[in-house]
């Protein structure tokens, strides 16, 4: 009987259980992912492991949100016994999450509406750091670490930027002038980029370069010439003269050039890619058919990128990795030139796939150097594809191609440094400035994963170099974040040329198109909102005192003022003030933490108070938003943070962002918050004319658009003359020079406020 019972426990153990496996890992995409979008994660376990069900939870109250079974295994993949894809995308919250397997968790998913706002700008902002040269007699860009100029890339780079700024201008900001001082100078950064690309690629010597050179430099003045006709028009004159003098040069020396000096300059193989999209250019800028014939010529000599179909490809062999010219000729009104098009680009998607369905991350590129590059090119021409024809076959490996750059590879890395903040990305590229000064420039992508065959193909033995991450290394892909590893390691200045396309187009299609954060941050906090707006939000902040309660109410009431209170977890336990808050939360208003017991986070000079550490402040707001759910607010419903006497730094600022919340705190100025002060504070104590005196006061010489109005819920009785008694007036005057009063999720518009259904969904589920 004994026996039986141990048989019958290792028999449970070795077949259902164990999702206690060894090295399992939940790998995400680390940007993180939209609300509405597809969502997928993928579990790697040296074990054999099974998996029927995951849990999704809060990151900071571990809170379950939901349970899914919509996970797929793929079977065991070279060291990885099993594998599974995790599709979370039914789960649409806005937030920080993580992911429960079993015993694996995953690291923090943020699902949100804006996640890539300013991302662009940090790739641009790399680019921008490879200059070399002075800003008077111009300049290249670095094409990678060991400070080679090369014409090619800088023409690719070029190209690239022009592309993607004509396709969505509207997602690029101006935020800097040409040298990158924080000065807008009207034009786009990222076309102030492209100009310093343009600048040096109109002194190359067109007459001494090959085709491949001169096709790319053709492509990039004719569409330079196009999309700065607004912006610089003599420039634009002058490069559109310039195209065509160096295209009929490169069309009469086909035959003397490629030969030659192809092989002696550049890896480079291909040029008819070249030279056909220069010729679609150029019969896009006079619509002369002999060009068009020409690019359709040139193209019939390569249908389809070569590296799609081919292994341990050199890294500039079949360069640049995409090709624009088919997608741009398919807009050409001939059915027939659409059709062939679309068949080709069809079949090397198909090609792609099956390599994709090779590998658990659905990865349909051979690794072979610079595989960042092929990543990206082939998520662009899924994406591009898609769009055209409608087709969504590869949706699934276009997604997974984006999730690979951002986290969701066996290593659970990011390959862009410094991208995003709060994330584990590149800390030792092998770029010069980085060995030189241990500094690393945000936004770089870097060369990527290699396959072990490949990599025997280069120069280099395989390297191991010990680390975490070597026991994720396959056949199949090699990485190391080390800053030896030129190979995987190095940033790559045309992938993330290309990479500024992917996340352009991700975010122009994103399903609420917030383009630009206009709230204005002290120390990582939001201090103010969009002052192009005339609106003002009112938030108040309570602990001690609730003598407000009343008046506060019925004046938010009659003005129909929807506000946002902050309150602490001690006042939210004191007897009697549940009633209150429950009474608020009734009458629509917001209501958010302000720390458990209400204790100064740092100092005046924003220093942190003593003992003040990530885990000691997260789970001090842990146990405030167990208060909070008490009273039937979830986290979810509570993202806005206001904290004590508005002292906070900025470390305090990323924890708040690393649990998914914000932080909020007055615009300063206008004297608001110091309503709590009593007259025994002497030269410190503000009466309530003083202040009221003083919000007009900066109403008249600023202006109010986008401030935050901070009061207290109550405060010391030494203070008799209490400002609450004054708000109707104040909410009064200035509703009559014009404002509106807004709650804190339209005034910031960083996060939707979770609809009315999932409050209800809920409350049903607690009953149960
Ligand atoms: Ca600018
Ligand atoms: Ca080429």
């Amino acid at each position: 009987m004994m026996k039986k019972r141990i048989y019958l426990f290792l028999y449970l153990i070795m077949t259902i259980a164990p999702v206690f496996g060894a090295g399992s890992r939940i790998r995400i995409n680390q940007l993180g992912y939209l609300p509405e979008a597809t969502k997928k994660a993928v579990f790697i376990s040296e074990s054999n492991t099974k998996l029927q069900v995951i849990t999704i939870h809060d990151a900071l109250t571990n809170e379950l949100c939901a349970t899914l079974q919509t996970i797929q295994p793929w079977g065991s993949f070279d060291k990885f016994n099993s594998n599974y894809i995790i599709d979370f995308s039914s789960f649409k919250q806005e937030g920080a999450f993580y992911i429960k397997a079993g015993d694996t968790y995953s690291p923090t998913i943020y699902i949100n509406q804006n996640l890539y706002i300013n991302t662009t700008d940090k790739l641009i902002g790399y680019i921008h750091s490879q200059r070399f040269g002075d800003d008077v007699s111009g300049g290249w860009w670095y094409d990678a670490s060991n400070k080679n100029r090369s014409a090619v890339v800088n023409a690719a780079v070029t190209y690239q930027l022009l592309y993607t700024y004509n396709q969505h201008p509207e997602v690029f900001s101006d935020l800097v002038n040409f040298y990158g001082k924080k000065q807008p100078n009207g034009i786009p950064d990222i076309i102030d980029e492209a100009k310093w690309g343009l600048d040096w690629l109109s002194k190359v010597n067109y007459k001494s370069e090959n085709p491949v050179v001169n096709g790319k430099l053709v492509a990039t003045f004719a569409l330079a010439s196009d999309v700065l006709k607004n912006l610089f028009p003599a420039l634009s004159a002058d490069l559109a003269t310039r195209a065509t003098e160096i295209y009929h040069f490169a069309r009469q020396n086909i035959h003397t050039a490629s030969l030659n000096n192809l092989e002696d300059i550049l890896t480079e193989e291909n040029w008819k890619d070249d030279m056909q999209l220069a010729a679609t250019h150029l019969y896009f800028i006079n619509y002369n058919s002999e060009y068009l014939q020409d690019a359709l010529d040139f193209g019939a000599a390569e249908p389809v990128p070569q590296w799609i179909f081919s292994n341990c490809d050199k890294p500039l062999q079949f360069y640049p990795y995409l090709n624009w010219s088919p997608f741009l000729l398919m807009q050409v009104e001939n059915p027939l030139i659409k059709k062939n098009y679309q068949h080709n680009m069809h079949i090397a998607l198909l090609r792609a796939r099956l390599t994709a369905q090779e590998n658990p991350f659905n990865i349909g590129v051979s690794l072979s150097e610079n595989s960042n590059n092929k990543i990206t090119a082939l998520h662009n021409l899924c994406f591009t594809y898609r769009k055209q024809t409608g087709d969504t076959t590869f949706v699934n490996m276009e997604d997974a191609l984006f999730n690979w750059i951002f986290g969701c590879n066996p290593w659970g890395i990011s390959m862009v440094t410094g991208l995003p903040e709060n994330g584990l990305t590149p800390q030792h590229p092998h770029s010069k400035i980085y060995i030189e000064s241990d500094k690393i420039i945000s936004g770089a992508l870097v060369n990527g994963a290699i396959s072990n065959l490949c990599l025997k193909n280069t120069e280099t033995e395989r390297q191991t170099y010990d680390g975490a991450f070597e026991r994720y290394q396959t056949e199949w892909a090699i990485y190391h974040d080390h800053v030896n590893d030129f190979i995987t390691n190095q940033p790559n200045i045309d992938a993330t040329a290309s990479l500024i396309h992917l996340l352009t187009v991700r975010q122009a299609n994103g399903e609420k198109k917030e383009f630009f954060d206009k709230n204005q941050y002290d120390r990582g906090g939001i201090n103010r909102f969009n002052p192009d707006k005339k609106q003002i939000a009112i938030i108040f902040t309570g602990h001690q005192y609730t003598d407000g309660y009343k008046k506060i109410r019925s004046t938010l009431n009659r003005h129909k003022v929807k506000a946002s209170f902050f309150f602490s977890g001690d006042f939210l336990r004191k007897a009697g003030n549940a009633k209150k808050v429950k009474k608020l939360i009734k009458d629509g208003h917001y209501i958010g933490p302000a720390t458990n017991h209400y204790e100064q986070l740092a100092d005046w000079n924003g220093i942190s108070a003593s003992n003040m550490r990530k885990t000691s402040f997260l789970n001090d707001l842990k146990e405030n938003y167990a208060v909070l759910k008490k009273l039937g607010i979830s986290k979810q419903q509570a993202p806005f943070f206001n904290p004590p006497f508005e002292l906070y730094n900025d470390s305090i600022s990323k924890w708040c962002k690393d649990a998914g919340i914000y932080l909020v705190r007055s615009t300063p100025g206008t004297y608001s918050n110091l309503d709590y002060t009593f007259p025994e504070m002497r030269e410190n104590y503000y009466s309530t004319k003083e202040i009221m005196d003083r919000i007009m006061q900066v109403e008249r010489s600023n202006g109010l658009n986008g401030y935050i109005l901070q009061f207290h819920f109550g405060t010391n009785p030494g203070r008799k003359d209490k400002l609450y008694n004054s708000l109707s007036t104040i909410i009064g005057s200035l509703k009559n020079a014009g404002y509106q009063f807004t709650d804190l999720y339209s005034a910031t518009n960083l996060t939707s406020e979770p609809k009315p259904e999932q409050h209800v969904q809920k409350k049903n589920k607690s009953k149960k």
